[in-house]
Parts: structure tokens; sequence; C-alpha cells
């Protein structure tokens, strides 16, 4: 299976802080407070577009920044926000966090998109922090960091069709046949263990893939002959070719034989799933080379063929290693892919991955982290909303760190230091601030 691969690094634009500002008016020395809110950063986004083919763009750029959002200014003007950054994925792109292996979306449908890393959240100008008790603040929130990630981006080339069937059907040799793929081919089962791709082409503009399924056994939905690996491919492809070995019409009652095995494979894959016999399925019967001058086996292959038209089969009668009846299948089967391609372009796009801006209620820690002969200690808080709340301010300006004690408070953070044996003259850090703690 071709896969495609590539690591971007991807960081949301800063929020623009609040601004600090007093109107000024004649005769009066100092107006109310007039700062702005600084804007919000862009985010970098991705969004599947269907003429996207490959994910070659990113392996030569590698670095995604949304832009920062402006400042808040004086007379209450917010700043404006950065703009996000759009990077168009193909249809199929998997998308993991790369620091730990975990799979955040797949992107399948064209139109969808995901935010892949948050713009930061612009800082609160010093107007919004007027209260009864405090008429004119001097200070404002900076705005907060852009998310900040590494992204592994897989591609796997989906198959438009999948060759199914017993071992030793012909289907390697199938795709040799219409395709550049060169898989091996040989007279035993299980020749093929993982799956080919080849391109096929009609004309210029009619082109499709291929995949070459190794052979499905009874018991495949089981696990049998690695049976689930093989379904899983075969899931992916929207078209069916399922291929019947003539050779086996030799002999006695050999038309039944091959009516069994060929209702067998479609028990195995609707025990996979269901919705897999609702697939378009063609069937072609191969190798019929091999039985050109066996009259008995031919009227057994006739019958054969009459009771899966009798079942709504379109059935074609070719030869993979001497090509023949090889074109109105690939052509039937072509008309087949095309619909199927505009029904996914038909689907609804889903709503976007809704992700929720920075949360507050993640629990903190307190940890001692150093004890001195004088009996005073040393503690750290963590937990990231509160290191962020933290950062927002600016701790050499004495109004700002008076808010944040206020902010400490009513979230629980002092009383839970007190409580946590934290006493009067202790150095609490959280994050990078550090601060004497006071009764
Ligand atoms: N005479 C004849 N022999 C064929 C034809 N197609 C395939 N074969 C032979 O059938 C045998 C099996 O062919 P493969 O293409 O390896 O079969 P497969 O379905 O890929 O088999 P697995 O990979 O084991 O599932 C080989 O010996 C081929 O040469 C055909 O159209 N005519
Ligand atoms: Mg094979």
């Amino acid at each position: 299976m071709f896969v495609d691969e590539a690591t971007i690094e991807v960081k949301g634009g800063e929020g623009g802080d609040g601004s600090v500002a007093f109107r000024r008016e004649k005769y009066m020395p100092h107006g109310g407070p007039s700062g702005g809110d600084g804007g919000d950063g862009g985010h970098v986004i991705l969004k599947v577009h269907p003429h996207v083919k490959t994910l070659l763009d990113f392996s030569r750029h590698r670095h995604y920044k949304g832009e920062r959002g402006r400042h808040g200014e004086g007379g209450r003007r917010k700043g404006n926000d950065g703009a996000s950054v759009t990077l168009n994925v193909p249809i199929g792109t998997q998308v993991f966090d790369a620091a730990t292996g975990a799979l955040l979306t797949d992107l399948l449908v064209p139109g969808q998109t995901f935010i892949a890393a948050q713009g930061g959240i612009g800082g609160r100008g010093n107007t919004r922090f007027v209260s009864s008790a405090r008429q004119a603040p001097r200070f404002s929130e900076k705005g907060s960091h852009g998310e900040e990630r590494t992204l592994k981006l897989t591609l796997k080339v989906l198959a438009d069709v999948a060759l199914i069937g017993l071992p030793n059907a012909g289907k390697s040799t199938l795709i040799a046949a219409i395709s550049a793929a060169r898989p091996k081919i040989a007279d035993y089962p299980f020749t093929t263990l993982v799956p080919n791709l080849g391109a096929v082409r009609l004309d210029t503009e009619t082109q499709f893939i291929v995949a070459d399924i190794p052979g499905l056994i009874r018991g495949a939905h089981r696990g049998a002959g690695l049976g689930h690996q093989f379904l899983k491919h075969i899931e992916r492809a929207p078209v069916f070719i399922h291929l019947l070995d003539a050779t086996q019409a030799q002999g006695e009652h050999g038309g039944t034989m091959l009516w069994r095995n060929f209702m067998s494979l479609n028990r195995e894959l609707k025990l996979w799933k269901d919705e897999l016999l609702e697939r378009p399925q063609l069937v072609a019967i191969n190798k019929l080379d091999a039985i050109s001058a066996d009259e008995a086996a031919l009227q057994e292959i006739t019958h054969l063929k009459q009771r899966l038209q009798a079942r709504g089969c379109e059935v074609f009668e070719i030869s993979a290693a001497t090509s023949e009846g090889l074109q109105p299948l690939l052509w039937r089967v072509w008309e087949l892919v095309k619909e199927a391609r505009e029904s996914l372009e038909h689907e609804e796009v889903p709503p976007p991955v809704e992700v929720t801006r920075v949360s507050v209620d993640k629990p903190f820690v307190i940890k001692e982290i150093a004890r001195y002969a004088d009996g005073m200690s040393e503690w750290e808080v963590e937990g990231g909303s509160l290191q962020r709340l933290v950062e927002r301010f600016d701790m050499e300006n004495y109004e700002a760190v008076l808010h944040l004690h206020r902010l400490l408070e009513r979230q629980g953070v002092l009383n839970q230091l007190k409580e946590t044996g934290v006493r009067h003259g202790d150095l609490v850090h959280v994050g990078k601030v550090a601060f004497a703690f006071e009764e």
C-alpha cells in the first residue's frame, strides 16, 4: 500500500495584549479607563481539498503559524484578530500528534476541517477590570499563547476497486495485466501476502486505482488466514471485482463448487460487515483460456453464469493471462467507480471537530519542592490552566498582582495552599512566577 507521510510544526498566533489607557478629556486630567481588548490569534487549520492528491507540499515546508492578534488600543479599540492559516490536505489524511502518537482525526470528506493549532485568546483591556472598588485599573491582561504542536500526517492511497477471490484465482495476474504493478504470481495459494496497488489508465481522463488483495478463505471474518487484515483493506474500496477460477469447473459438479465458493466468500464479507454486500460487485470468471477445449467445463460455466445472473450479478468472462475480455470489464468498472466518486462528493461535510478553548477546570497539584533548616519551605503549584492564568498578568504591576490574588482566592488555591501546610513567608512557584505567601 502506498503511504505518504509528512511531519509539520503548527502554532496558533499569540493573542494580542489588552491595553491600559485612560480617556483624555478637556478640563479633566484623569478620564476613565479606555483600554481595549487584544485580538485573538489566528488558528492553523487543515482542510480537505479534493484536488490535492499527495502530502508532497508538506515535505518542502514544515512550519506553519497563525497570525498574532493585534494589541488593544485606547478609546476602547479592540485589536484585530490574527488571520488563520489554512492548509489543504488530500482526502484520507490521518492526523497524529507526533509527541504521543495519538490519532487526532481522520479527514475523509472534501471541505472537512480540523483546527490543528488554536490561536491564543486576546487579553482584556483595563476597561474590563473596573469594579466599584477599582475605578481606574492600571493593568490589563496579556494575550495567551497559541497552541503549539508537532503533527504527523499520513495518507493511505485508497483504492477505487478491490480484487477479491479465493487464493490462486488469478488476482495478481489480473492486476499485472491491467496496470504497471508487478506482484509475485505463482501456482500455489497465498502467494500474495500484502495488498498491491496499481493504477489503471483507460484513457487520459479515465484512471482508477485497483488493489490486489490476498486471497480470502473460509473463516476470514474470524481472522482465519490473516482474514481481518485483508477484509480491512477490502472495506475501504467502493467497488469489488470478484474473481472465480474457471479451471475449477473441470471435473464433475465443478460449476456447483464454483457457485458454493462464490456464496461462501460473500458470506465472509457479510459476516465481517453487512454493508459490504451492498457495494457493487462484478463477477469475473477467469482463466477461460485454460478450459477453451473442455466442452464439459464450458457447459458448467454456462450454467454457473446463468445462476449468477439470475441472482442479479453482472458476469464477465476473462483471461488475465491472455488479456481476453478485459476491456468490457474495465469500462464497466470505470462506470461504477465514477458513480462511487460522485456520491462521495455529495456526502455531507461533517461539522468541524469542536475544540474547546483553554479550560480552567483542571485541578491543580501542590508539591513541596524544598525544605530549609530555618523551617521555611518552597512549593510548586502545578496545573496548566493556573500557569496560563498567572502568565497573563504582569507581576511587576502591583494592581495586577492584587487582582490575581483575588482570582487565586476565588479558585480556592490560597485556601488549599494553607491546608497543604504552606506558611507565611514560604516561596510558592506557579509556572515561571514565584511569590512569597502572605496570610
Ligand atoms: N491459464 C491461466 N492461468 C492463469 C490465469 N490467471 C492466473 N493464472 C495462473 O493462476 C495461478 C495463480 O495466479 P495468481 O495471480 O498468483 O493468483 P492470486 O489470486 O493472486 O493468488 P493468491 O495471491 O495466492 O491469492 C498462477 O499460476 C497464474 O499463472 C489465466 O487467465 N489463465
Ligand atoms: Mg496473488
